[in-house]
């Protein structure tokens, strides 16, 4: 066992003695560590924020767990058999997108998520900013390797979006829509944001980076002015501070089984989900696209994900990918 584990190890066992002390001794013995390498942990615990008592002759009880969203505080809720095996967690990164990528490069294995506090250049499509406030959100990166045809890939930002909507729903009870292609929305305002990026061969994906910027526990406040009118947060919505690790559990969850089913059945009950808990499906809408603009009346979304438009003068297009404007 390395030293990392070792660590995790002791974590998890102070979790589940639930007050109960955890004997530094007998910890040491069983992983072949020294008492000081012990107390060293239990002192790098306290200053991520966990509280801890120390009985003499007893051991550690541990008495409080910070708002973190380290590895061991997922895994306190984690229900997965792949997502979320490997954590790497980060207190600030510049996008763990860009970690994503060359981990995946370097050959990460399947369902390693990248997570951080803060981070300093998140980024949205065509390398737009994304808000990444410290503490406040869920800023992670989930590297898949799903036996997906390239052209395939597009559409696992819908089945990442019905993901997210369930695990929302499940944690907060907050029904949130889905604004075609990668938007999670609640009244109106951004609360969610998906990028998906792909590495992969002509004929074979070799990993998709799942990158999930999420306001979870942010006050109006917390968004600077210029987002203030189009971003919102769950928890102004809700009305609650959310558990994020517990909600990052529930996220990995839904998105293990939704991509399982995508992978075994295809598009089409993903299609049926997704078209369940969309706001764009029949709406007078404008997309804004590199290229041009087109306006019509959204029908859906194809067996290909991609969104159906109808325009005035009756034509249907398919569109890949652009910035929707709901105009009523
Ligand atoms: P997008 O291109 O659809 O949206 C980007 C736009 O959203 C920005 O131009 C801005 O107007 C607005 N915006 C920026 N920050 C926020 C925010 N916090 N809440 C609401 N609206 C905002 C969406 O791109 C995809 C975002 C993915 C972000 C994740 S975070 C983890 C991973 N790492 C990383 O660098 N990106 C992804």
């Amino acid at each position: 066992m390395n030293v990392k584990n070792a660590r995790d190890e002791l974590l998890k066992k102070l979790f589940e003695a639930q007050g109960n002390p955890v004997s530094g001794q007998e910890f040491a013995e069983e992983y072949g560590l020294s008492r000081t390498a012990i107390w060293k942990y239990i002192k790098e615990f306290e200053e991520d924020g966990y509280e801890i008592a120390s009985i003499k002759k007893k051991g550690y009880v541990l008495i409080d767990i910070p708002d973190i969203v380290n590895a061991a505080n997922i895994r306190r809720f984690l229900q997965t058999k792949t997502y979320g095996t490997t954590i790497d967690y980060y207190k600030s990164c510049d996008s763990t997108q860009n970690l994503a990528h060359d981990f995946a490069q370097a050959g990460a294995l399947d369902g390693t998520l990248i997570i951080s506090e803060e981070q300093t250049a998140g980024k949205g499509r065509l390398s737009r900013p994304w808000n990444s406030t410290a503490h406040k959100g869920i800023w992670m990166s989930l590297i898949i390797r799903p036996s997906l045809m390239p052209q395939q890939a597009p559409q696992m930002t819908l089945v990442a979006a019905v993901a997210i909507v369930r695990a929302i729903e499940n944690v907060s009870g907050i029904e949130a829509t889905i604004k075609w292609p990668n938007d999670i929305m609640i009244n109106g305002k951004k609360m969610t944001g998906i990028l998906t990026e792909l590495q992969s061969e002509p004929d074979r994906v070799k990993a998709i980076i799942l990158g999930i910027g999420m306001n979870v526990n942010h006050e109006e406040e917390d968004f600077p002015k210029e987002l203030r009118d189009i971003a919102t947060s769950l928890k102004i919505a809700c009305g609650k501070k959310i558990d994020r690790a517990k909600l990052i559990a529930e996220i990995l969850g839904f998105l293990e089984l939704y991509t399982k089913m995508y992978e075994k059945h295809g598009f089409g009950p993903i299609k049926l989900l997704w078209e369940s808990y969309s706001n764009t499906a029949g709406k007078q809408i404008r997309a804004v696209m590199l290229n041009e603009t087109i306006e019509g009346t959204a029908l859906g979304i194809s067996e290909d994900g991609l969104l159906e438009l109808k325009l005035d003068d009756g034509t249907v297009r398919g569109i890949y990918s652009a910035d929707i404007v709901i105009k009523d």
